[in-house]
C-alpha cells in the first residue's frame, strides 16, 4: 500500500476515535444532590463531580456568616444566611472544570474561599486508549513497510 495513503487512512481513523459521538450517553442524566457546608473560609465538600446533563442541586449551609456560592462559567449563584441553608439548582450542560467561589465578602480570607465543579464523563479515557492502540498499530505498520 502507498505509505502516504496508509498514513491518511491512519489519521482518519484517529479522528473518528477522537471525535465521533458515542451512540449513547455513557451514563443517563440524573439529579445530583450535594450538601456544601460553608464557613470562613472554606467549603466542605469543595470538589464536586457530575456528568454532563445532570441536574445539580446544591444545598449551601452556612455555619457562621453570610456566604455565597457562584459557579464560574455557568453564572449561577446562591446565598445562605448564617445558620440557614439555600438551594441552587441548575443543569450541568457544559463539560469542563469550573471554579466556584464565595461571591459575598465574608472576611479577610474571603478570596480564598473556592471550590471546583467538574462536569464530564469517562469518554476521554476510552478515546485515549483507542488513540494509543492506533498509535501502536501505526508503528507496527510503518516497520513492516520498511522491511
Ligand atoms: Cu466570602
Amino acid at each position: 500500500m502507498n505509505p502516504r495513503f496508509s498514513l491518511l487512512l491512519f489519521m482518519m481513523a484517529g479522528m473518528v476515535v477522537a471525535f465521533a459521538p458515542l451512540p449513547v450517553p455513557a451514563v443517563a442524566p440524573q439529579a445530583r444532590i450535594f450538601r456544601i457546608d460553608a464557613r470562613q473560609y472554606a467549603y466542605s465538600a469543595s470538589e464536586l463531580e457530575v456528568n454532563q446533563g445532570d441536574t445539580v442541586i446544591i444545598r449551601l449551609v452556612s455555619a457562621d456568616v453570610v456566604h455565597g456560592l457562584y459557579v464560574d462559567g455557568y453564572d449561577v449563584s446562591v446565598e445562605a444566611d448564617p445558620g440557614q441553608s439555600a438551594t441552587l439548582t441548575f443543569i450541568a450542560d457544559k463539560p469542563g472544570s469550573f471554579r466556584f467561589r464565595c461571591n459575598l465578602t465574608c472576611g479577610a480570607m474571603h478570596p480564598f474561599m473556592i471550590g471546583k465543579l467538574t462536569v464530564g464523563n469517562n469518554n476521554w479515557l476510552f478515546r485515549s486508549i483507542g488513540l494509543a492502540m492506533l498509535a501502536v498499530f501505526g508503528v507496527i505498520l510503518s516497520i513492516k513497510q520498511k522491511a
